[in-house]
């Protein structure tokens, strides 16, 4: 059983290959990850959405800042959202000063993340390759590198022969229907098993306190006198002075409870895995100009995704389309997969904002605070977010790494423009 005191902190069971051993001899089974709650009446701080962001959220309150009367709210279940859909590729190569150093952060904390929670995350730092088929790509590639250089990203543009050395089966011929003229190159870009990052947050913050409150749908949001005071659940009222909008595919929905409106329009974006084979494919490889990103998984599958559906929706069932354009695309990059079979597709829900950078921090109602607008980039953001949104909840001052992605911008025009920078073309 784990330990626990009155405060509700407990020590969860530490994963070991001691602990699986005499686990294993003994028969003795693992305790929970996280545990289950009846709602308090009030918390201190009330997130919305158990995501990874949410969850981060949840974490950094209470690890850096001793916050720890919190409870993450979901409708659904931890990571079960966008949280749990996307294709797991984390990355800092941006196009904007801003951007770069945001997911630089979060590289870094994804670096320690394993460590630091007693998870295994399994984070790959296996390379991350974006193809230029154009010279206008390329341009914008070599824009890029220089912008990573610039903020100590390691970042370069690589010809043809560099990315046939990386990639063997990639198809760079000048006879393909769309030749490869370059790649920008990411050698700390990879890929994380995005459950896992979930799960680990989710264990690390009830250990320290928090309520992890799953099957709890917000369905109204208190606000008097310009101020939030807390939330209607389907589980009950639960009064709070702050209120944290972390929601991917909803934020829009869930910030008009507050009366809070943001710029977002939300699409699915469909994913897809095919079953395993030996493992070929070291990098992780984009190509904008053919809507396709792919990786292989230690299990040997392929996951593959594309740009997001060209209509504004919050259905996430997958479509043939999605899937015969995506084969058409991935067999233009290497045809040798002719005959490997799709297994599952899924989609997810995707919050674009009008610069393909998020919303982060105050919003006009106090207390209401939002970390949304994560368009096709959110899981890679989760640590460096929860880290900034629990040091603005806890000090009431917006951190620095985040400023320029507050809501105002809209309204005065200082966009943060990452088009250029997202995965695939939009
Ligand atoms: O931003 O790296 C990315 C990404 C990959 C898949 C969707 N977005």
């Amino acid at each position: 059983m784990a330990a626990m005191n009155g405060s509700g902190v407990h020590k969860p069971a530490k994963y070991s290959a001691f602990n699986l051993l005499r686990r294993g001899l003994t028969g003795e089974g693992w305790p929970r990850a996280w545990r289950t709650h009846d709602l308090r009446p009030a918390y201190d701080v009330v997130i919305i959405g158990a995501g990874v962001h949410g969850l981060a959220t949840a974490y950094y309150l209470a690890v850096n800042h001793h916050i720890t009367n919190v409870a993450v709210v979901d409708r659904g279940y931890v990571g079960g959202g966008g949280s749990g859909r996307n294709t797991a590729i984390v990355r800092s190569n941006y196009l904007t000063p801003e951007g770069v150093r945001f997911y630089d952060r979060s590289v870094k904390l994804y670096e320690r993340l394993a460590a630091e929670l007693n998870f295994n995350v399994m984070f790959s730092q296996r390379g991350h390759l974006t193809l230029a088929h154009n010279d206008s790509s390329l341009r914008t590639m070599r824009w890029r590198a220089e912008v990573n250089k610039l903020e100590g990203v390691d970042s370069e543009v690589i010809g043809p022969a560099e990315i046939k050395k990386l990639v063997p089966f990639m198809d760079v011929g000048d006879e393909t229907r769309y030749p490869i003229l370059g790649a920008l190159y990411h050698p700390p870009g990879g890929t994380i098993r995005h459950d896992a990052v979930n799960w680990g947050y989710a264990r690390g913050a009830d250990s320290l306190g928090v309520h992890i409150l799953q099957n709890t749908d917000v369905t109204g949001i208190d606000v008097r006198e310009g101020a939030v005071r807390g939330v209607h659940t389907t589980r009950g009222d639960i009064a709070a002075p702050i209120v944290v909008n972390c929601t991917a595919g909803w934020a829009s929905i869930v910030s008009a409870m507050a009366g809070v409106s943001l710029p977002i329009i939300t699409h699915p974006l469909q994913a897809a895995v095919t079953e395993p084979v030996k493992v070929f494919l070291e990098a992780v490889v984009v190509s904008g100009t053919l809507h396709v990103y792919v990786s292989q998984t230690d299990r040997g599958e392929l996951v593959f995704g594309a740009s997001t559906d060209p209509y504004a929706s919050y259905s996430m069932r997958g479509s043939l389309e999605f899937t015969e354009e995506l084969a058409g695309h991935v067999l233009e990059l290497m045809p040798s997969i002719a005959k490997m079979r799709v297994l599952r597709q899924w989609a997810g829900l995707c919050d674009m904002t009008p610069d393909f950078s998020p919303i982060m921090g105050m919003t006009p109602v106090d207390g209401f605070l939002v970390d949304v607008g994560w368009g096709t980039y959110g899981f890679k953001a989760g640590p460096v977010s929860g880290e900034a949104m629990a040091q603005l909840i806890a000090t009431g001052k917006t951190p620095e790494i985040i400023a320029s992605f507050d809501l105002a911008r809209f309204a005065e025009g200082r966009l943060v423009g990452e088009k250029g920078a997202a995965a695939v073309g939009h």
